[in-house]
């Protein structure tokens, strides 16, 4: 076969750039950026490349693993498939579906099909012990804009194309490549925002990559965003700057949030937060001033005690300088297919539940139908005879990217049965009795289901498998297909095909009502995800509404389109897009007023000596990238970055070994000094430590680094989201008794 070059979306990170891949009998030869995508013309990031070492990685699984006698063996689908009906069926039977948890990881949200069938197996499963990444990343993000727009994914994004001035708090775009926001090429558009005047400000602890291609950036303290923002929603009521505009006649709550921000001015805020008032309040005023700029946070504003204010005290700013929902401001994405502020009936909603459960051991409420992960280990362990007996980890690694880490490896020890959906036998699925591997993401269609609800831009694509697939090898969403007919008693044997029919149907049929056969019949070109993809396609937005809109979108008319269509800039949405009760937008949520009393309570708080935040790596994806060649090279990455004064009165010096202390686990790393850190504060990343034993990365085993995630407990949280609190944790440091200088390769 000659040379192929096909087209493919990226599925590694949110910023969904376009490839071209040229591949020979199933070798890949090229990876580059698609420059007609114009989505993201072209841009391309280290790990895309990498996309064909992992396709090429002799560690990835290819068979299922069952753990016989403590030692894992390579097995048939069937074979695993038998085994999961074996161990798994009588502990629902004895113990009800509420002994089985479920963990999702990061990849779910980047892969449509396992994304889609991952939520049918829940509903299959009917136990409320759901858990996810999200509570270690953005849960707070959807507290807010659920609470104030009345749906979870009704995330604003920065207009970065038409405005002038945009302050990034606690984000990393130029290592990220930006996040709960899809912006590929964020360097280009930064470059052109200056280019036309415009400025770039960041606030974060350390000086960044993105700081470095700023206008201006300002240290802060870790966990005194709050501090911040509320000295400049204070200031602008302050100084009578606040310009609702076109939202007046949308907002409910102004008066209770003016009346409610009151005890935090400026001036008390500022030494909270290490910065000075006059800086708190320009930058409100800045933003009041400009008629296009905007406010930008990410998951440094996250992982706080104070997160959820956060998130709502970015938009509340947003909202009160006329810059939400306009352009060159914070905007509202309206994304092709499975938003849920595209549905029902426009401007109204039922809003979003919370605390309809509680968690067994913490209490803990549940948010957006899930658990904080960060209460996984006690759930399996302390509940008693109601506790977790057995679960399902769904392309997830929390030993690695949760709190207390060791105190999880031991819980999940503990465990009846543990079936791991995923690719690698690693840290967290080395404790499984099955795990169920898919094909090669290249050998996948792809469609982003999250993040063209978080575009810069309304488009629609699509990319076609690239690679055959094993003809043995079933596609993920009919691995987990299969285990939902194991659920549903039908045996391992089951017609899937039929059972996905049956199921795709139930679903058309609670949406279409009376329509349902018609519907079904208009969408039997296709099977398993990329049906749901083309019944979504069809009753969105822009669909053809099964003919009703013969201009409208549909599978094909996508497919058609080599590097997808355009839907234009984003418009402004409100009030069509809001679905609280009121139809109005929530500025000041009782549960949120509420909780600045906690923040009052914290205002005489002694600033800690020494605290530890997190950093993500351009060569580096949390957890599960640190096996591919491509990446690895280069200097060592696992390194603490430390302010030189710091490390002087610590008796430290650039690339000694040191010892971080904390929650009763030490662990090890280089120090790198540099005048980027804020003084007394290290900056360390996370998705290390890949010393276990049992796992299988031969590359990764290398340069192992480890867990920082052991030095956090598992209690402290967000009250309001369950967002583990992991940046701005106390440590000690000193250095380690045997020094072995790492020589930076
Ligand atoms: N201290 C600290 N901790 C953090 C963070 C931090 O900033 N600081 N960040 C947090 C954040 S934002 C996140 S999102 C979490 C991530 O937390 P996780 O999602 O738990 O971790 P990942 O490292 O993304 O692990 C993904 C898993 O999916 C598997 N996988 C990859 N692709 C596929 C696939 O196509 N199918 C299947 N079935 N499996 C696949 C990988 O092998 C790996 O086991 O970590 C969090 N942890
Ligand atoms: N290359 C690469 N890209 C990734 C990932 C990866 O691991 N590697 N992970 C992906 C995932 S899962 C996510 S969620 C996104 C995250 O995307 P970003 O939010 O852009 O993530 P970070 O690069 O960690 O940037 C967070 C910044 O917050 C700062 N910070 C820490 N504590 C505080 C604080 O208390 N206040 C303030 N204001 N700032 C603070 C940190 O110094 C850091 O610069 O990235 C995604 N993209
Ligand atoms: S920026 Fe993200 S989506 Fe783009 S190539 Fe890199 S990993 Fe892939
Ligand atoms: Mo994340």
């Amino acid at each position: 076969m000659a040379a192929t070059s096909s087209y493919r979306i990226c599925p590694l990170c949110e910023a969904c750039c376009g490839l071209e891949i040229t591949h020979e009998d199933g070798k890949v030869l090229s990876i580059r950026g698609a420059a007609e995508d114009g989505f993201s013309n072209g841009y391309i990031c280290p790990k895309g490349v990498s996309l064909a070492d992992l396709h090429e990685d002799p560690d990835r699984l290819r068979k299922p693993l069952v753990k016989r006698n403590g030692r894992f063996e390579e097995a048939s689908f069937d074979e695993a498939f038998a085994e999961i009906e074996r161990g798994l069926l009588p502990i629902i039977e004895k113990h009800g579906p509420d002994a089985v948890g479920t963990v999702l990881g990061n990849p779910v949200a980047h892969r449509y099909g396992l994304s889609l069938y991952a939520i049918r197996m829940l509903r299959e499963l009917r136990s409320p012990y759901v858990f996810s990444a999200s509570t270690v990343d953005q849960m707070p993000k959807h507290r807010a804009v659920g609470a104030m727009f009345g749906s979870w994914l009704s995330v604003p994004v920065p207009d970065i194309t038409r405005t002038d001035l945009l302050i990034v708090l606690g984000g990393n775009p130029m290592a990220s490549n930006g996040s709960m926001w899809t912006v590929p090429d964020f360097r280009g558009k930064a470059r052109e925002l200056r280019a036309r005047g415009g400025r770039l400000v960041t606030i974060d602890p350390r000086r960044t990559e993105t700081a470095k291609v700023a206008d201006e950036h300002h240290f802060i303290r870790p966990g005194g965003d709050i501090y911040l923002l509320l000295g400049m929603a204070h200031t602008l009521f302050d100084e009578n700057l606040v310009r609702l505009g076109r939202l007046g006649e949308w907002i409910n709550g102004l008066k209770a949030l003016e009346a409610a921000l009151k005890p935090f001015p400026a001036e008390e805020m500022a030494p909270l937060c290490g910065m000075e008032a006059e800086t708190v309040r320009q930058l409100a005023r800045d933003l009041a001033r400009m008629e296009k700029a905007v406010l930008y946070g990410r998951i440094g504003t996250c992982l706080q005690s104070f997160a959820t204010l956060n998130n709502w005290l970015v938009d509340v700013i947003n909202i009160l300088t006329g810059h939400l929902d306009s352009e060159g401001g914070a905007m509202f994405p309206k994304a092709p297919a499975f938003a849920h502020n595209t549905k029902g009936k426009p401007g109204q909603g039922r809003g979003v539940p919370v605390a309809r459960r509680h968690s067994r051991v913490a209490r803990s409420p549940d948010v957006m139908g899930e658990f904080p992960v960060s209460t996984m280990a006690e759930e399996i362990t302390g509940a008693g005879e109601n506790g977790i007996r057995a679960l399902f980890s769904v392309a997830a690694n929390p030993v690695l990217s949760t709190p207390d880490g060791e105190k999880l490896a031991a819980a999940l020890d503990q465990l009846d049965f543990m079936v791991s959906f995923d690719i690698y036998l690693n840290e967290t699925t080395r404790h499984a009795n099955v795990i169920l591997p898919p094909p090669s993401a290249l050998a996948d269609d792809h469609w982003d289901i999250s993040f063209s609800q978080l575009s810069w831009r309304n488009y629609a694509r699509y990319s076609e498998p690239l690679l055959q697939k094993d003809p043995e090898q079933p596609e993920e969403w009919e691995i987990i297909q299969r285990v939902v007919a194991l659920l549903r008693g039908l045996g391992k044997d089951a017609d899937i095909a039929a059972l996905d029919d049956e199921m795709t149907r139930e679903e058309v049929e609670k949406a279409a009502g009376p329509m349902a056969d018609q519907v079904m019949a208009a969408v039997s070109a296709y099977r398993g995800p990329q049906r749901l993809l083309e019944l979504e396609l069809r009753s969105g937005p822009y669909g053809d509404g099964f003919g009703a809109n013969p201009q409208g979108l549909t599978l094909a008319k996508v497919k058609a389109e080599r590097y997808g269509i355009d839907l234009g800039a984003l418009q402004p949405r409100i009030p069509e897009i809001l679905r609280t009760p009121s139809g109005k937008i929530e500025l000041a949520p009782e549960e949120f007023i509420a909780d600045l009393n906690r923040v009052q309570d914290t205002l005489a708080d002694p600033i800690p000596d020494l605290v530890m935040i997190g950093r993500r790596d351009v060569r580096s994806n949390n957890s599960w990238m640190h096996n591919l060649p491509t990446l690895a090279k280069g200097p060592n990455r696992f390194k603490a970055l430390i302010n030189p004064e710091d490390a002087r009165r610590h008796g430290l010096k650039d690339g000694d070994l040191a010892e971080f202390t904390a929650n009763g686990h030490t662990i090890q790393a280089p120090v790198e000094l540099t005048e980027d850190m804020m003084r007394g504060v290290i900056s360390l990343p996370h998705g290390w430590g890949h010393d276990q034993p049992g796992t299988k990365g031969a590359v990764a085993a290398r340069n192992p680094g480890a867990n920082v995630n052991r030095l956090i407990a598992t209690a402290t949280r967000d009250p309001l989201s369950g967002n583990s609190v992991l940046n701005g944790i106390s440590v000690s440091m000193r250095r380690a008794q045997d020094v072995v200088t790492q020589a930076a390769e």
